[in-house]
């Protein structure tokens, strides 16, 4: 036609097939009394690719609310997070819990 935007958008349509999106699930950070706050810190920075001012901010609310979500991934990037978190964690001797649920 004369707008040649409306028939790429339809030859799109007829070649790709449309896929489902995957299912998303929330990595969470959960409180405890004992894991020093510069340690949290240092994780969210590490495994969530945050800035120093973002990772304060979600340390904060797991301190004050109980957990807070650090990132949204794809099943495998999600459970990756969890092991990584929780290896670190370990290997420091922090009881720090990293958990996923679906989003
Ligand atoms: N509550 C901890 C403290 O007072 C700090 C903390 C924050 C621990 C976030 C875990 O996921 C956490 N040192």
């Amino acid at each position: 036609g004369k707008d040649n935007t409306i028939d790429i958008e339809k030859q799109k349509e007829t070649v790709k097939q449309k896929i489902a999106p995957p299912p998303m699930y929330k990595v969470l950070l959960n409180n405890d009394d004992y894991t020093p706050m510069d340690f949290v810190v240092d994780v969210l920075m590490r495994f969530f690719n945050l800035d120093g001012e973002a990772a304060q901010q979600i340390m904060l609310t797991v301190h004050y609310e109980g957990k807070a979500v650090c990132g949204i991934y794809t099943a495998e990037i999600a459970e990756t997070k969890v092991m990584q978190v929780s290896s670190y964690a370990k290997q420091y001797q922090h009881p720090l819990m990293c958990t996923m649920e679906q989003a």
